[in-house]
């Protein structure tokens, strides 16, 4: 038995995500934690909301509510969306947690005791009228370049030409309108990642067996100049984890936080504490996972996320572990993920173009999105979701194929043989044969998903529902019956066993449906079947099951049309 580490990047707390955000890091991670649990392994799978920083702030003030009772409030939600997904982590976090302020303010102590961190002054823009100085966002202002008026502090939407909040005429502050701005002074942390350049590079150049997309990106910004510079970890913002030496205050640096990018990583470990502190556990429990010192030694650690966060994570993260010079985890394999598309176009959360994780469980079971989703990962490119191929994919595969097979099974069992497992006749050659071929086919999927191939895994589940269709039409026990009753006996108690079987590899992907799978035939035996020919004999002749309500139902036509319509677009 292993022990192993799995984390998602944790999404952003302010609002609600679409299903592009899903299948690039929470779900993919939820699977892989599902079928390593099947396996019988030890596995900690932690996600968290990523609460601090500007987005947090706007997105509060826009609701109108303080930012704590903001956030707050949308992880509560969030919690319960990922609940609606069955994204099965053993906790899910808040990186404004007391654990995450400790653990942030202790590792930025060791940065600094460590020589790793320099003071930088520099000049920003301050808002006398609001008292405070404004991140790029806060400032609006006319773009130089084409003259829109609304132009950020950091981009021109209009002309997408990237500025400097002190390129805009006439700026001004998003918060309160002011235009009464000055450039003032101010102090920041920068860690000093360009000394840590040596390391990084022997620690990436190590890792042989990473996803070409994780390594690719990682190089690139590892050898480009612009990646490596030190980086300001620290931000005049009120919202946040407040700058200190470990438990000492900070000279210089009052009213400051931490850069939200610099925390959020290290809610990976604060969440683990979350989940013991809620657990009553004592530190023992969680730093087994994370300190190498401390029991981490034999965890194998993987973390999954979208493309744009690779960079965080293969150097400014591991710069902050490195650099404390402590004996901390560092990941062990990064699975990342290329974009998912809406229908021709981007999901955009701000325009609201697209499913979101809310809308989507409004409309139809977590596992009909879990499905399509997963089978359709945005592996080795970007993928595109359009109602079509979802309607085609829940029709076919789930409905047609899946679906299908357990419902013939059962009502003709029961039918014929009446409500529990028949006991006659042998297994003969056409048994057999299934028997082998599922063998081979369930080991490919063993590798599939140890290796998190996930449309690949997904194919490979698939073709092992198809052959049990393929068998049942070959066997036709419906008109074996005629001839042969026992015979027929012995290819339902087949097929019912095959149902069984099908729930345990399916669960990772579909767990509800493989949860009715189980329940209808009567067993909650989830040994993976790693002797087939055993699991194939696993229900007791004599014993009782259901037919299961329709495991998936079709998707209309005019359902499809009437969706495509709906979600184009405004989200209010
Ligand atoms: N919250 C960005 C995102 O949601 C960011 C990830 C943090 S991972 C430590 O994609
Ligand atoms: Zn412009």
């Amino acid at each position: 038995m292993a022990r192993i580490l799995i984390t998602s990047a944790i999404p952003y707390i302010n609002g609600i995500k679409h299903l592009g955000n899903l299948v690039g890091s929470q779900l993919p991670a939820d699977l892989f934690a599902r079928y390593m649990r099947a396996r019988g392994h030890e596995v900690m799978f932690i996600c968290a909301t990523d609460e601090h920083g500007t987005p947090a702030e706007l997105a509060a003030a826009k609701a109108g509510q303080p930012v704590a009772e903001y956030c707050a409030e949308m992880h509560t939600v969030q919690a319960d969306i990922a609940r609606g997904f069955r994204l099965s982590f053993d906790h899910f976090g808040r990186s404004s947690s007391l654990r995450n302020h400790v653990l942030t303010q202790h590792f930025a102590g060791q940065l600094a005791d460590n020589g790793l961190i320099r003071e930088v002054t520099e000049k920003m823009i301050y808002s006398v009228d609001d008292g405070r100085f404004l991140p790029d966002r806060y400032v609006e202002g006319t773009c130089p370049n084409c003259g829109y008026e609304s132009a950020r502090g950091d981009q021109c939407d209009n002309c997408t030409k990237q500025l400097d909040p002190t390129d805009l005429i006439n700026p001004r502050s998003t918060i309160s309108g002011s235009t009464n701005l000055e450039l003032r002074e101010t102090k920041h942390l920068y860690l000093m990642q360009r000394s840590l350049r040596d390391k990084l590079e022997a620690w990436i150049g190590s890792k042989t067996d990473w996803p070409l997309l994780t390594t690719s990106i990682a190089k690139k910004w590892l050898n480009d100049g612009d990646g490596l510079q030190d980086r300001g970890i620290t931000r005049d913002l009120h919202w946040g984890i407040p700058v200190k030496r470990g438990d000492q205050p900070w000279p210089g640096m009052e009213g400051k936080v931490f850069y939200v990018w610099f925390d959020a990583p290290i809610e990976y470990i604060a969440a683990t504490a979350e989940w013991a502190d809620a657990q009553g556990l004592d530190d023992a429990a969680w730093q087994r996972w994370w300190r190498t010192d401390k029991g981490a030694d034999d965890v194998t650690y993987y973390q999954f996320m979208g493309k744009d966060n690779v960079p965080f994570h293969t150097l400014s993260f591991p710069a902050t572990i490195l650099g404390s010079g402590e004996p901390w985890k560092l990941v062990d394999y990064l699975k990342s993920f290329n974009y998912l598309n809406y229908d021709g176009g981007q999901f955009s959360t701000s325009r609201g173009r697209g499913v979101f994780m809310d809308q989507a469980l409004s409309i139809l079971p977590a596992d009909y999105w879990r499905w399509w989703l997963l089978s359709h990962a945005p592996e080795s490119s970007d993928a595109e979701f359009t109602w079509e191929n979802f309607q085609g994919s829940v029709n076919k595969d789930l409905a047609d194929v899946l679906g299908n097979l357990v419902s013939r099974v059962t009502k003709f069992a029961t039918a014929k043989f009446g409500t529990t497992v028949p006991a006659g006749g042998q297994f003969g050659p056409l048994e057999t044969a299934l028997v082998a071929d599922l063998g081979a086919r369930i080991r490919e999927y063993e590798s599939l998903m140890q290796a998190m191939e996930v449309r690949k895994a997904a194919a490979e589940l698939r073709a092992i529902w198809v052959i049990g269709n393929e068998y049942l039409q070959a066997a036709a026990p419906w008109t074996v019956v005629k001839t042969d009753p026992e015979q027929a006996q012995a290819m339902i108690r087949l097929s019912l066993n095959l149902i069984r079987v099908y729930a345990i590899l399916s669960q990772p992907f579909i767990p509800d449906a493989s949860a009715t799978m189980m329940a209808a035939i009567g067993s909650d035996d989830w040994t993976w079947p790693d002797d087939l020919p055993a699991a194939m004999r696993s229900l007791e002749p004599g014993q009782p099951f259901t037919v299961p309500e329709n495991l998936f139902r079709k998707i209309t036509d005019e359902e499809r049309t009437d969706w495509q319509a709906r979600f184009a677009g405004v989200r209010t």
